[in-house]
């Protein structure tokens, strides 16, 4: 396997500045002629060197044709020698393929339609080229197809011209202005239809809106259309940024590797990330949805106007667009709502990857696979060291750095050093040391103690350190933010904030704040916080807003975790006193039964929940608020783990939640469906709204908990379902809250949902997802089934994410004792591997615990692991991700 190093960084010797694209579509092959203007650079050795993998038909410079023997050819790499020294023109012919392409990655097939997916190095499947981001050119592309079977023909940038030609045949002309590296090349050719929209911009310029898709799927666009021009208004008045083209396209595709794609003036879709009515989708698919389609047109000018260097800077694009996105989706609603999903979803997914086998910075010093490090720690890690730069700066700081990013930046491409670079020099702000955050990987560890002194002063020890990685042992202290402010616990003053002043050395400002950004620089330091008056308890809220994506330790009272809990006026701070208390309960039962006790009683936790169930809060804030930390999380970090044992433990207390809580669940779920129904008006049909989906949010935690505390509580809920689930939530919300029922109920419901949605892929893909996830006794024989259902293909990514990633998180069926679900899945993934190796290598991550696990476990999980890994064709996408967990 042959490893690629940032530190081996050099310049590309040949650009490409201008690049005509010819694609003859034909029916079982495309043939790709492409002319390349090539301009060599002073570091030019002579000798010209392209990436490709396609069928090469012929090799022309000048127009004059290349011998066989000029060139040489080996591992997807061409070699001219003797190349001109001065400007030149290389023609290219190649023959694709797509009906046969199930990578998806290249020119590719999907419903008889032709779409490409080129980041980031699948350019080179079309034609030969540096395909690398730092070499950028203006493409100009034309496409030639049978009229009837492809009446749509798309490119990038906007339509120069198009007709018709002799046998049915038509063809269009594209071009776009603007340069830029390959893999934001796109081309789509089918039978798809167009509904069009316009935005005007700020400047008023008018921008065409074009959404294709398959003719049954037209009536879910819609939502997306509406997304995309609230996130071209906001893009306008958050960051001051305006489109820059004519036209905007978007293509929904079923056969996708992932969420969308950025490609200049042509976003191509997964449907799962783009169509969306309420009949079939989900408030969170809505949210989703809303949260894609802003991502890929933030891109526009966060990747594509200013983009990588090399592949290394990934997250230069990638962290900075999340934070974007995120920052979107706080500014439409629920902003502290938003905040806490997203840090959830970072300690849920981020944090176990930061602390297992695929542990890599947010800028990778190496890779074999680029496809394997489109991860989270590059995207939502990304994101919190963006984030933390706002924090430093504050909002105006920030804009100031895009601003200069931009004026320096705009048509390059360039680095996350380059960023940081205008943060700094735009504030005037030193962040030498913050760099560490792009190259260590590990989530830091700050250990805080705390003691109150003389009533007026608070001393605050931390010591920062971060864990060693299988890339790195020892690393070095870490410039980090951490936001503070302080409670009192007096009887008197209960709750109330403490004005406090920051020591000297920190701030030159005497004022007294409630919350104050600390600049954490050193491995350990003491930090005195100063306050008026004489306080007898004084409770430390730290790490407020998640202000760094750290684990922070304090040895908080389970009292110190109610005062925060109802008391703190940060929302993250407070949901966080309760993520804690639930650990500890968790922790608690797992020794209980370990030891064989009985289990803890719980009662702070208890007071805890009564006091959410009963807080004035907001619906979607008391649904996070009773949201248990997951099984992933509760993993990070430990070793011999045995899944089971801590499943047992979370559900016992998910099983004490739920009897010790029943009525109140059941008379919040009542108030919470009379809320819902007086917000939408029962005569009006659904419609995504952040407020109602607070309350079906609230419903579908309460309905979960009902179930489980009485399962034969299904019985009713299978005679009313049809009542019940009017809309995509409640049904999605009600089916997951009887999944792991063992009643016959559960499977007449199931096969009800598959029977009405069996000719929607998206719905299915819910269906598979509820079959896999599932704790009964018979879902590995259901599975089995799933796998020869009709709707079902392991050829498409979603289903085969629906069926085989939700059974990796089945802890209790993935990690049967017997190491079935292991060689289970192995099978799975062998079969995958075949033809599409980037959805294969994803799904091995599943097997990521497997050095953290007990023993028995783990030797079962390494012996399939090792037969998949001594498959002579494995490829070096699921080669490397199989390797580093066996190392
Ligand atoms: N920038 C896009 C990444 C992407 C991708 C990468 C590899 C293979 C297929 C892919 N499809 C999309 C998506 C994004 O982050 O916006
Ligand atoms: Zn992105």
């Amino acid at each position: 396997q042959t490893a690629h190093y940032l530190k081996d960084y050099r310049a590309p010797e040949y650009l490409v500045p201008a690049i005509r694209l010819d694609f003859d579509i034909r029916e079982e092959h495309t043939a790709v002629a492409a002319e390349l203007s090539i301009q060599p650079q002073p570091n030019a050795g002579g000798t010209l060197v392209l990436q490709g993998s396609a069928e090469l038909v012929s090799l022309a410079i000048n127009g004059q044709r290349l011998p066989e023997n000029s060139y040489s050819l080996e591992n997807n790499t061409l070699s001219i020698p003797n190349v001109p020294a001065q400007p030149f023109s290389l023609s290219v012919s190649t023959r694709l393929y797509p009906h046969a392409n199930k990578s998806l990655m290249g020119l590719y097939a999907s419903g008889g339609n032709l779409y490409t997916q080129c980041e980031p190095e699948g350019f080179r499947k079309i034609t030969y080229h540096p395909d690398r981001p730092d070499v950028m050119g203006i493409y100009t592309t034309r496409i030639s197809a049978d009229r009837a079977r492809y009446p749509v023909l798309l490119s990038n940038g906007n339509r120069t011209g198009s007709g018709s030609l002799p046998d049915n045949r038509h063809w269009a002309e594209w071009h776009d202005p603007f340069a830029k590296p390959s893999y934001l090349f796109a081309l789509v050719a089918g039978d798809l239809v167009c509904t069009r929209d316009s935005f005007t911009t700020k400047s008023g310029r008018q921008v065409a809106l074009e959404f294709f898709t398959r003719a049954e799927d037209a009536g879910k666009v819609r939502f997306g259309i509406e997304s995309l021009k609230h996130a071209m208004r906001w893009d306008e008045t958050r960051f001051g940024l305006e489109y820059d083209l004519d036209i905007f396209m978007v293509v929904a595709v079923g056969d996708f590797n992932m969420g969308a794609m950025e490609n200049k003036g042509l976003n191509i879709f997964n449907t799962a990330c783009v169509l969306a009515d309420s009949r079939s989708a989900t408030d969170a698919d809505f949210e989703r949805v809303e949260g894609v389609i802003a991502h890929e047109y933030f891109h526009n000018w966060t990747g594509n106007r200013v983009t990588c260097r090399d592949w290394f800077q990934l997250s230069l694009k990638e962290g900075l667009t999340v934070f974007r996105d995120q920052e979107f989706s706080a500014d439409r609603a629920s902003r502290e709502v938003r905040r806490i999903e997203n840090v959830a979803f970072l300690r849920a997914h981020q944090f176990p990857e930061d602390a297992g086998p695929t542990a890599h910075p947010v800028r990778p010093a190496s890779y074999v696979e680029m496809n394997n490090f489109y991860t989270l720690t590059v995207y939502e890690k990304g994101a919190e060291v963006v984030r933390m730069y706002h924090t430093f700066l504050g909002e105006a700081g920030f804009q100031k750095g895009m601003q200069l990013y931009f004026q320096r930046h705009d048509g390059q491409a360039v680095t996350c050093d380059d960023f940081r670079a205008a943060m700094a020099d735009a504030n005037g702000f030193d962040f030498e040391q913050f760099a560490l955050w792009y190259s260590q990987a590990g989530t830091p560890v700050l250990e805080v103690s705390g003691s109150l002194q003389a009533g007026n002063r608070f001393m605050l020890n931390v010591r920062q350190s971060i864990p060693p990685t299988p890339d790195m042992a020892a690393k070095q202290p870490m410039m980090i933010p951490l936001k503070v402010a302080l409670f009192s616990a007096d009887e008197d003053s209960f709750g109330e904030p403490i004005p406090f002043r920051l020591p000297e050395n920190l701030s030159a400002d005497a004022n007294t704040h409630t919350e104050a950004v600390l600049t954490l620089q050193q491995a350990e330091e003491n930090i005195e916080l100063q306050f008026e008056g004489a306080y007898r308890q004084v409770v430390p809220s730290l790490l407020r807003g998640f202000s760094a994506p750290v684990n922070l330790h304090y040895a908080y009272s389970d009292h110190e975790l109610s005062v925060l809990l109802a008391c703190d006026s940060d929302p993250f701070a407070r949901w966080e006193a309760a993520q804690t208390l639930y650990r500890r309960a968790i922790a608690a039962n797992e020794a209980a039964l370990v030891s064989g006790s009985p289990l803890p009683e719980h009662r702070a936790l208890l007071q805890a929940i009564d006091y959410v169930l009963r807080a004035d809060i907001g619906a979607a804030f008391q649904a996070v608020l009773l949201g248990v930390p997951g099984e992933a999380e509760l993993w990070a970090g430990r070793k011999n783990i045995d899944p089971l044992i801590i499943h047992r433990a979370r559900e016992a207390l998910l099983d004490l939640i739920a009897s010790h809580f029943a009525e109140q669940f059941a008379a919040l779920n009542a108030e919470a469906r009379r809320m819902e129904e007086e917000q939408s008006g029962l005569a009006e049909p659904y419609e995504y709204h952040p407020q109602q989906a607070g309350w079906r949010a609230l419903r579908n935690v309460c309905r979960a908990f009902i179930l489980r505390a009485s399962p034969a509580h299904i019985a009713e809920v299978a005679e009313r379902y049809p009542q019940m689930a009017h809309n995509m939530t409640h049904e999605w919300g009600i089916l997951c809250a009887i999944n792991h029922n063992e009643r016959p109920e559960r499977n007449r419901l199931l096969e009800q949902f598959a029977a009405k949605f069996r000719s929607d892929d998206l719905v299915m893909c819910k269906y598979f997802t509820l079959i896999a996830a599932s704790h009964r006794a018979d879902t590995p024989a259901q599975i089995q089934a799933a796998l020869a259902h009709p709707a079902f293909s392991l050829e498409n990514p979603n289903k085969a994410r629906a069926l085989l990633g939700s059974f990796g998180r089945n802890v209790p069926h993935f990690h049967a004792a017997d190491g079935s679900g292991y060689a289970f899945l192995a099978g799975q993934i062998g079969r995958i591997d075949r033809f599409n190796p980037q959805i294969a290598a994803r799904l091995a991550q599943a097997f990521n615990i497997c050095a953290q696990l007990e023993p028995q476990r783990r030797s079962l999980m390494r012996a399939e692991l090792e037969k998949l890994a001594a498959d002579p064709a494995l490829s070096k996408d699921s080669g490397e991700i199989i390797g580093k967990i066996l190392q």
